[in-house]
């Protein structure tokens, strides 16, 4: 993180370290284990003052969680813009690219709970704070570049049929249930983004690996006045990676901390998560250009089309002191906006700009939410507000009004010249209806681009997602009604869906009609680089330390995380040995297992490993003993399949892990 903001959170950092125990008040604390009591068995005194307070804190130590997005986990670092884009924004961050900007980012996933599972198939938050110079610009987007619904006037019956279903609570963290699909059938602009919810998408590998998208557009506006449309983009420089649903599910049991976790260590050992800022321009002149309404946040903007530039880069290099301090009361915004950016007038857009300040009074207790040392701009905070519950400022003077005489009429308004906030001056004439505009009534063109544009893999991925939801539902007409959907926009998909989950295929074919594809839009166009990759070594009998060490040692050199997985931990000697046992491993926990053998029979848990391995087409390196041993066994692999290496080189780690999945298996 850079240093102002790093400062000004030391100057509220508290330490306890060296100190004495005090109640609030300041008073030394004597005792700590004992409530007041008159003699030792006898009744508790209410004038214990101490015991009251402690117990009374303590029953107000939680705040409502988010209505949405409950579950995150965020991280500081650092943005830096490549190039001066003053033809584009005044924005000082995005001007200089001397400067470093500090940042907050929180990621999470939109329908569970505060304790729910971080792999759920779900859209995923990718907020980020940047305390620029000229005040606070929150960039409040997901990892799915469209959304469900067009106007934000729907936004609680859409949560309110994704979230667990009110008769029962269930189910927590998934939207596999009537009512979603309910929703879905009968609102069809939620087709795109459900498409993208159903495919890899829905189960990202990590938060290192996804992409982030501002999702609705903006305005960017230079200096001259002069406003250009724009989208925001997050590419990540590690790459894009998913989970498979089965290995998605099992984690939500082994550990329900897997994304946050793996951010978390990421930071602490160095290896510093990054994303490249993109931008997609369209000038004004261009807005009518396409055929979709750049206005409508159902849609993308392909990229083939408009392609994204590169603007800079963001680095996540600290991890938070105090995950409630920071993150939980962490209060992002969209209308958080600075000089040089400015609002379309996408509906749900606007609907946003109301919500994010409305919800923080109920959740940070107050209006002075923006007090709280993470939502504290950099820059100092001077007007005429006053008061309020949670006031921590002590405002200096006689007067609290603009305008005044009294003090000089101070605080004072800035021109636009000298930095002043002004909005954008769009012409805007109407009637006052509510419509929605004709424009964003092609709910099906862009979901079909979409599936065209996955590659084969990801195609049946995203069959297998639409068959599982809908087919976790238990009324027969929800299902046949989201089916008839799909038909819609891609008759192979409805026909293997209507199959999988038991409902009629659709009598006729109402398919888009079109073949075009975007080539941005598979996953498959991210190279996944080697370092940060996670590699299991299972030991079947005795492998001499040297041999480890052999091992150890091309792990460190191309930064990847291992472990050395054995039926007993052992250290092999100082720095290293078996960390991890068959207990407390899993191979959903590792990117790809290296089994090395003595040459005695597999154990029953290196079968077990190796097997669900395979199963979700990890790559697999085994040494010719190991892969003789496992071929006598029973283990349900094939040596000559995808992915399947027999080694005794630990270099074969370049040729093996170089791909994420083998899916051809
Ligand atoms: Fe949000 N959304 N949202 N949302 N949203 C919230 O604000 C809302 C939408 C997004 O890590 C809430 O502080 C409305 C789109 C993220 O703290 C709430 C509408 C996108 C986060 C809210 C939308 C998002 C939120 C809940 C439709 C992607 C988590 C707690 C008009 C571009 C931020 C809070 C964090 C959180 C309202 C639609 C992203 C209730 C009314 C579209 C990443 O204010």
């Amino acid at each position: 993180m850079s240093n102002k903001k790093q400062n000004q959170l030391n100057e509220v950092t508290k330490s306890n370290d060296d100190k004495a125990m005090t109640t609030n008040n300041g008073v030394k604390v004597s005792e700590d284990e004992n409530t007041l009591t008159v003699g030792e068995r006898g009744p508790s005194l209410l004038e214990d003052f101490h015991f009251r307070e402690k117990i009374m804190h303590f029953d107000h130590e939680r705040i409502p969680e988010r209505i949405v997005h409950a579950r995150g986990f965020g991280a500081h670092g650092e943005f830096q813009v490549y190039k001066d884009l003053s033809e584009y924004t005044s924005a000082d961050f995005l001007t200089q690219p001397n400067k470093t900007t500090p940042v907050f980012v929180r990621f999470s996933t939109v329908q569970g709970s505060k304790g729910s599972p971080d792999t759920v198939r779900d859209v995923r938050g990718f907020a980020t704070k940047f305390y620029t110079d000229e005040g606070i610009f929150d960039l409040v987007g997901n990892d799915i570049p469209v959304f469900f619904i067009q106007d934000a006037i729907k936004f609680p019956d859409l949560i309110h049929a994704v979230k667990p279903e009110p008769h029962n609570e269930m189910p927590q963290g998934g939207s596999a249930h009537d009512t979603f699909w309910d929703f879905f059938a009968q609102n069809p602009e939620t087709t795109h983004t459900t498409m993208w919810a159903m495919s890899d998408r829905g189960i990202p590998k990590n938060f290192r690996q996804i992409e982030g998208f501002g999702v609705h557009t903006f305005r960017l506006v230079n200096s001259q006045g002069q406003s250009h449309f724009v989208k925001f983009h997050w590419k990540p420089l590690h790459g894009l990676e998913s989970l498979v649903w089965d290995e998605a599910q099992i984690l939500h049991g082994k550990d329900v901390d897997f994304h946050r976790k793996d951010l978390y260590e990421s930071i602490e050992k160095g290896d510093y998560p990054e994303w490249e800022f993109g931008i997609q321009v369209i000038r004004p002149e261009q807005e009518f250009d396409f055929d979709f309404d750049i206005l409508d946040p159902t849609k993308i903007w392909p990229e083939d089309q408009v392609p994204v530039q590169k603007i800079g880069k963001m680095t996540l290099n600290q991890n938070v002191t105090n995950v409630f301090d920071e993150t939980e009361q962490a209060a992002f915004h969209p209308g958080h906006i600075v000089p040089g950016i400015d609002f379309s007038n996408d509906p749900l857009l606007q609907g946003r700009l109301f919500s994010y300040t409305d919800t923080q009074i109920s959740r940070l207790g107050g209006p002075n939410f923006n007090q709280i040392p993470i939502n504290r701009p950099v820059n100092e905070v001077h007007n005429n507000q006053r008061d309020a519950m949670h006031q921590t400022n002590i405002n200096k003077g006689q007067v609290a009004y603009h305008k005044n005489a009294l003090n000089n009429n101070d605080p004072h308004t800035t021109a636009k010249e000298d930095g002043g906030y002004e909005h954008y001056q769009e012409k805007v004439q109407g009637h006052k209806i509510r419509q929605r505009s004709e424009s964003f009534k092609d709910y099906y063109s862009q979901p079909k681009l979409y599936l065209n544009s996955l590659s084969k893999d990801e195609y049946d991925h995203t069959v297998d997602g639409f068959s599982f939801e809908i087919g976790m539902c238990n009324s027969i007409m929800v299902k046949q009604n989201a089916v008839n959907q799909l038909n819609k926009v891609d008759r192979e998909l409805a026909e293997r869906v209507a199959k999988n989950v038991g409902v009629e295929v659709p009598e006729s074919n109402e398919e888009v009609d079109s073949n075009a594809k975007d080539s941005q839009l598979t996953m498959e166009k991210y190279d996944i680089p080697l370092p940060g990759h996670s590699v299991a070594v299972l030991i079947n009998g005795n492998i001499d330390i040297e041999t480890l060490k052999l091992y150890a040692q091309t792990f460190t050199e191309n930064k990847l995380n291992y472990a050395f997985v054995g039926q007993h931990p052992k250290n092999i000697s100082e720095s290293f040995g078996i960390t991890e046992t068959f207990d407390t491993a899993h191979p959903t926990l590792f990117d790809s297992i290296i089994v090395l053998s003595d040459g005695s029979d597999i154990l029953p848990s290196v079968e077990e490993f190796t097997e669900l391995t395979y199963k979700h087409n990890k790559p697999l390196i085994l040494n010719q003993n190991a892969a003789q041993a496992l071929s006598k066994s029973n283990a349900k692999i094939s040596l000559e399949a995808a992915g399947v290496f027999v080694s005794d080189r630990p270099q074969t780690i370049s040729q093996a892990f170089n791909r994420a999945r083998y899916w051809d298996r």
